[in-house]
């Protein structure tokens, strides 16, 4: 078994809603949701939008690969309504998003994919909320 944490951030809709719907998901499709932080509303960090964000980080415990938790994790997003990803170095308002922040002890750098996430220590919407449940 494997321990990922990742964090969740929604900023449109229902945002209580679509986080838990989103761990649902991840229960069901990557592991078991082992622990949840509490719901951190934050402002937009790195962009401007009038949207208020809820964050919050959980543990799961999974049989998956990294790249197997990346394609259920985007999958649950698409599932849930999120349409752009910042490919153009740009954030944008979302229904969900589900960044991996750790598994196990694993450092991997791919184009794909990077653990630890490199900007937790930069984000304190991932820090306070991963603090919770470390
Ligand atoms: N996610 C971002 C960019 N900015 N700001 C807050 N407050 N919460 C987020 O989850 C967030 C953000 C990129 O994924
Ligand atoms: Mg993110
Ligand atoms: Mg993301």
């Amino acid at each position: 078994m494997h321990r990922l944490y990742i964090g969740l951030g929604s900023n449109l809709g229902n945002r209580k809603a679509l986080i838990t719907e989103a761990l649902r998901l991840v229960d069901l499709c990557v592991g078991h949701v082992e622990r949840i932080s509490s719901l951190h509303e934050t402002k937009p960090w790195g962009f401007q939008s009038p949207h208020p964000f809820l964050n919050a980080a959980a543990l799961v415990t999974t049989r998956l690969s990294p790249d197997e938790c990346l394609a259920a994790t985007q999958r649950i997003e698409r599932q849930l309504g999120r349409t752009r990803k910042s490919t153009d170095g740009q954030y944008h308002d979302r229904t969900i998003d589900i960044d991996l922040l750790h598994y196990d002890d694993l450092h991997i750098h791919t184009t794909e994919l990077t653990l630890p996430h490199p900007l937790i220590e930069e984000r304190e919407f991932v820090r306070r909320p991963l603090q919770e449940i470390l």
